[in-house]
């Protein structure tokens, strides 16, 4: 490799190589001359956001001087490499992490306070990269930190989307949503205009015999889009490996088609083409398990999969190895079935592009990928019709078809005599029209799928996937329970219980190892810990208090329990639950006399997260939590009691405040619906508890921190069939508390009743699908534990350090270990010492 450089120019680079800055001197000059000739500003207007860029883009050169050493070891030590592929990654904001994992935080604070700077000024002025959903796409972020930190050679796969996930708005109670725009000033994307591939999209397929007399399949006719790669360092904490986040824009082919139009002076229509190409990056979908079967969003993930298969094709085939080797040096997982294209893509590379037959094809593919389900909720399983697949991709619809062919005779030899499982199995479902089962599809092309904790992994053998679990056998079969980066979830989020814990544990080591925290038990009576403690939680409330203030214009009491559930609006998730009990404790306290109410410990209900722009349900229960909050708020009978706070536009930025001011948080989605959750880990981690459903990692929390240190209530998962349908119209009894609830909003307390009809009747009238009158009970009963609970502060207190020491099996790091063990077979490489990357 070294031999291939010309010798000027290594003695070049040997003298003249950028080096990063050391010192908070260096960083400010580094800071000023971007700030002067990259922005081409002057002392004269630079504003806070003049000194973000600046920092940004002095923070972005030693990343990039990592970044090419990173990328220039691996290509020398050629390793395994893990390709992450994801529809979505929600990574916020860049500039924080960057400093805290590169370790330079504090040189760049002294230099920007010597500028007349505020550091927690400058970090604001960054746009949230929320190029995701939910939790999912958080997933992905998290996975991406701890890969880089953990020197995984690893890269993440995306979309570069113009607009991330809408901002949202309330307007007189109402979600309103505004599109977000953020690439105004990206400094952490690279665009690389010389790495480009050609997606093919329509035609035919031309099947002819050759020479030889093999049967060759061409794809023919139909358009071409470019997609270019824009290229997102990703900093390990503490090591110099910083992987390559690689997401993919789409614009126009420059091919003879459009010069043509254009020069025949059909400037307009090629202008349309050029814009129709670009569509197909420009927006993220926003549904949150839901999939709605629309062409465009098929066309995101075919382009984005083939762009990324070729890119990584590529990469192998510059190794000049054998074809039998590529599941030796290249791992794929699929994050959940959005990628599963690249299933049928890098057959029809192997068989179509490069000649090999069937088999050999099929088993490269097979060891090649891995899939993850994220979901067992029907709604969320991805069905693609085949009409449409067969007018977008005529090729791969074919390859599907082969795929299942085999697939069902291998049933078929194997099970003679349950012939009734073929059409179950089938990734055809032969429906009107007939669609493709995009989750059988990822499990048949995989060598594992795995769940994302326990019970789902378990729920997903039991349900969607059980034929497979007997024609395969459960050893296809993984759990891989989630988890979260302690870097910017504990260190970055809540700077001063990060301190705390280091001054006990002797360092921050355990920002590497999580499992370190099991040390803080010790300390759990020492009398100046607990008040320190106690004091940084208070700390943590008054600064989301004054977040609140400015943004609601509510005056909440710090003191007060902070009472938080903050996720993606959904029904399964029972936003509904929490707000119906919200009422259920304002009529209580209504009708206490005084004494009772001194009893009563202030709490604080704060809600926040997004419904789906088409989830008119989910929006209706962000409506009624305005409206109970408009009441209740203004009571001035309540006070300080309660207070119901709906904090707009939740992103990571906002949580990022929010986990660590949470005395309690909700997480309690009806029994087997949530796949795990990850903000529950969020949330514990920063000393608040949990008040929670047996549902998704909450279980393996419990089991963690002790059944002591959570408030679960509620049916548990293999009772929700059965009580399902138990509920019958006319016959079943409403719980009596929720009744009372239901009376109030129908009197009009909250505002016009018909706008809640449809909620109230969801429950009342039509089954009641996510129990929310069988569990209202249970919970309204662990909400007034809770209240017992916290006026023990001593008690609560240690439940709290308790918990966070016994976290450490939750941290991401966790995880990529376990995939890379099991799933990926992928080594860490050591970062190279020397400065060429060699
Ligand atoms: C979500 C689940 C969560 C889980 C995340 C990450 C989808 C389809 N699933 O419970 O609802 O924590 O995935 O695994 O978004």
């Amino acid at each position: 490799v070294e031999a291939s450089i010309p010798e000027p120019q290594r003695a070049a680079w040997k003298n003249f190589a950028p080096k990063p800055f050391t010192s908070s001197e260096e960083f400010e000059k580094d800071a000023i001359r971007h700030i002067e000739t990259t922005l081409a500003r002057s002392m004269y207007n630079c504003d806070e956001g003049a000194a973000y860029a600046g920092t940004a883009l002095a923070f972005r050169d030693r990343l990039v001087i990592d970044w090419n050493k990173t990328q220039q070891n691996q290509t020398f030590k050629d390793p395994k490499r893990l390709y992450y592929l994801s529809l979505e990654f929600l990574m916020g904001r860049a500039l924080d992490n960057a400093m805290l994992n590169v370790g330079q935080k504090d040189t760049a604070t002294k230099g920007l306070s010597d500028m007349g700077f505020r550091m927690e000024d400058i970090i604001q002025q960054e746009h949230d990269a929320a190029l995701g959903n939910g939790g999912l796409g958080r997933l992905a972020a998290c996975f991406l930190d701890s890969m880089a930190s953990l020197n995984y050679p690893a890269w993440g796969y995306g979309l570069r989307y113009r607009y991330g996930i809408f901002k949202q708005e309330i307007i007189d109670g109402y979600q309103v949503e505004v599109p977000d725009y953020w690439l105004d000033f990206n400094p952490w994307e690279f665009p690389r205009h010389d790495i480009t591939v050609d997606i093919h999209f329509y035609g035919h397929v031309n099947r002819y015999q050759d020479d030889t007399g093999k049967t060759v399949c061409q794809w023919e006719g139909g358009e071409i889009v470019t997609a270019c790669a824009f290229d997102v360092p990703i900093p390990g904490y503490d090591t110099s490996t910083t992987n390559n986040l690689r997401l993919w824009g789409s614009k126009a082919a420059s091919g003879e088609f459009d010069f043509q139009k254009f020069n025949s002076g059909e400037y307009e229509s090629s202008v349309a083409d050029q814009q129709r190409a670009e569509t197909i990056s420009a927006v993220l979908y926003p549904n949150d398990n839901l999939e709605r079967g629309k062409e465009l969003r098929l066309k995101q993930q075919y382009f984005w999969c083939a762009a990324s298969l070729f890119d990584i094709v590529r990469r192998f085939k510059k190794t000049k190895r054998s074809w039998s080797d590529f599941p030796n040096q290249v791992a794929i997982q699929l994050n959940d079935t959005h990628p599963t294209l690249a299933i049928p893509e890098l057959l029809r590379i192997l068989i179509d592009l490069e000649g090999l037959e069937w088999d050999e094809a099929w088993s490269i593919v097979h060891k090649t990928f891995g899939y993850t389900n994220h979901t067992v909720l029907p709604e969320a399983l991805e069905k693609w019709s085949v009409p449409l697949m067969q007018h977008l991709l005529p090729r791969h619809l074919q390859i599907i078809y082969d795929i299942n062919f085999q697939f069902l005779q291998y049933v078929e030899r194997n099970f003679p005599k349950e012939r009734e499982m073929l059409g179950r199995v089938s990734i055809i479902e032969e429906s009107q029209p007939k669609m493709v089962r995009m989750a059988y599809l990822a499990l048949i092309g995989s060598h594992k799928v795995n769940g994302v904790a326990e019970l789902h992994s378990d729920l997903i053998k039991t349900t969607i996937f059980k034929d497979f679990v007997k024609i395969y056998g459960p050893d296809k079969f993984a759990n891989v329970t989630n988890g979260i980066t302690p870097r910017r979830w504990l260190h970055q989020a809540n700077p001063r219980l990060s301190e705390l814990i280091a001054s006990k544990l002797g360092g921050y080591d355990y920002l590497k190892d999580l499992t370190l925290l099991h040390k803080l038990e010790s300390f759990v009576d020492d009398k100046a810990f607990r008040k320190e403690w106690a004091e940084i939680k208070y700390a943590n409330k008054v600064r989301l208090a004054k977040h609140i203030k400015e943004t609601t214009g509510h005056s909440v009491n710090p003191s007060a329990l902070f009472d938080i559930q903050v996720k993606r609006i959904h029904e399964y998730k029972r936003q509904q639950l929490n707000i119906f009990g919200v009422i259920h404790r304002y009529l209580a306290i209504k009708s206490m006399d005084a004494e009772a109410r001194k009893q009563l410990a202030p709490r604080v209900s704060i809600f926040g997260g997004k419904a789906a722009p088409g989830y008119w349900m989910a929006k209706t229960v962000i409506h009624l939590i305005n409206k109970v909050g408009d009441v209740i708020n203004n009571d001035k009978d309540v006070g300080d009691l309660l207070k119901v706070i709906f904090i707009e536009d939740y992103n990571v930025s906002k949580a990022e405040i929010i986990c660590p001011a949470s005395d309690i948080s909700e997480h309690i989605s009806t029994a087997g619906t949530e796949a795990s959750g990850t903000s529950n880990m969020k949330f514990v981690l920063n000393g608040g508890l949990i008040i929670g459903t047996c549902d998704g990692a909450n279980i393996e929390i419990t089991r963690e921190i002790g059944e002591n240190n959570i408030f679960l209530f509620g049916n548990l998962s293999e009772d929700v069939e059965d009580l399902r349908h138990g509920h019958v119209y006319g016959t079943y009894q409403l719980d009596e508390g929720l009744a009372s609830v239901f009376d109030e909003i129908q009197k009009g307390t909250f505002g016009d009743a018909n706008a809640f009809s449809a909620l109230v009747n969801g429950i009342v009238e039509h089954g009641d699908y996510y129990l929310v009158s069988d569990d209202f009970n249970s919970y309204c009963k662990t909400q007034d534990l809770i209240d017992e609970s916290y006026k023990n502060q001593d008690e609560w207190i240690t439940k709290c350090i308790t918990s966070v020491a016994r976290m450490g099996f939750f941290s991401s790091d966790r995880c990529i270990d376990e995939y890379a063990e099991m799933i990926w077979n992928i080594e860490p490489i050591q970062p190279s010492k020397t400065t060429d990357g060699l």
